[in-house]
């Protein structure tokens, strides 16, 4: 989220050189935990049948439901013994070259502190609710963890090429607003849905945004909202083949994008495999979460 202004240049007080810093379970208030436990159960009932079955899996594998914000020591225990990631807590953003160093050596970071209670429904800094509760039990499948770090590794090779532009809609299209074919339906799997109540439900069932089957360059040339529900979702049809290209090297991509133009951001070609052709009501009535 290289988009947001306010990251710091180099670690602050307090943060290791690879910008980590402890994460102090017992000082968390019980406010703090309620807050969590607040999120928590707002989630729990949207996500069973619209969650895909990775996910929910997940929060079982690592025991992420009641009690409040999870001590990640005891998580990472759980956690490596599944796939070998572990999540380390960061002060909030961190530099492009920190976060993909820290996903290419499967370490998850995640923001130390918990919203305020009046942040319940948006936070612009990714929070401990986000991070742990969203991305973390994707963590727990393996094809889902290859694909992080091999995500990781090509950030480092993007970033040196100057392509981090094309390679962040990758991440925004899928680890945080992906959507997933299944036998069962399209089900979500991104976890900037899944930790979002409202989201949840618009990606899934509203007629408002376009869902588009994923296809690599194709998303790559497709810009993204920060602070809206999105205009178009990716639907995948499993982790298996966002793996595989993703072990690729990207440069010869970077060189066809050269070439191509930005899509609009609701724009549907010829090429595309539409799920469903969004009328885009929501975003032409002005977005920001009125729905
Ligand atoms: N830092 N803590 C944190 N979380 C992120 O998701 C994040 C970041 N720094 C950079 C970053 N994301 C971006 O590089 C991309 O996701 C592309
Ligand atoms: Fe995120």
């Amino acid at each position: 989220m290289s988009d947001f202004a306010h990251v710091h240049e180099t670690p602050p007080p307090g943060a290791a050189a690879d910008w980590t810093i402890p994460q102090d379970w017992d000082r968390y208030t019980p406010q703090e935990h309620d807050t969590w436990v607040r999120l928590y159960e707002r989630q729990m009932k949207v996500l069973p049948g619209r969650a895909c079955d990775a996910f929910m899996q997940g929060l079982d594998a690592l025991d992420l439901h009641g009690g409040g914000i999870p001590d990640l020591e005891k998580l990472n225990k759980a956690l490596e013994a599944l796939t070998g990631w572990r999540v380390v807590c960061v002060p909030g953003l961190v530099p492009d070259e920190v976060f993909f160093e820290h996903l290419a050596n499967r370490r998850f970071p995640a923001g130390q502190f918990i919203r305020r209670p009046d942040q319940l429904d948006y936070i612009q800094e990714p929070d401990i609710f986000h991070d742990v509760f969203g991305h973390v039990p994707m963590l727990t499948d393996t094809v889902f963890a290859d694909y992080m770090a091999a995500y990781g590794r090509g950030g480092l090779r993007a970033l040196g090429l100057g392509q981090l532009h094309n390679l962040a809609r990758l991440y925004w299209y899928t680890v945080e607003f992906g959507l997933m074919q299944t036998p069962n339906g399209v089900r979500i799997y991104g976890a900037g849905i899944v930790s979002s109540a409202t989201e949840s439900v618009f990606a899934l069932e509203d007629g408002s945004p376009n869902r588009l089957g994923f296809d690599m360059l194709r998303v790559m040339r497709t810009p993204y909202r920060i602070d809206d529900f999105q205009q178009a979702y990716f639907v995948i049809p499993g982790f298996e083949q966002l793996l595989r290209e993703t072990l690729e090297d990207f440069a010869p991509a970077y060189e066809r994008l050269k070439a191509l133009p930005d899509l609009e951001i609701d724009e549907i070609t010829g090429e595309d495999t539409v799920i469903h052709r969004g009328d885009q009501a929501y975003a032409k009535a002005g977005g920001r979460f009125a729905v």
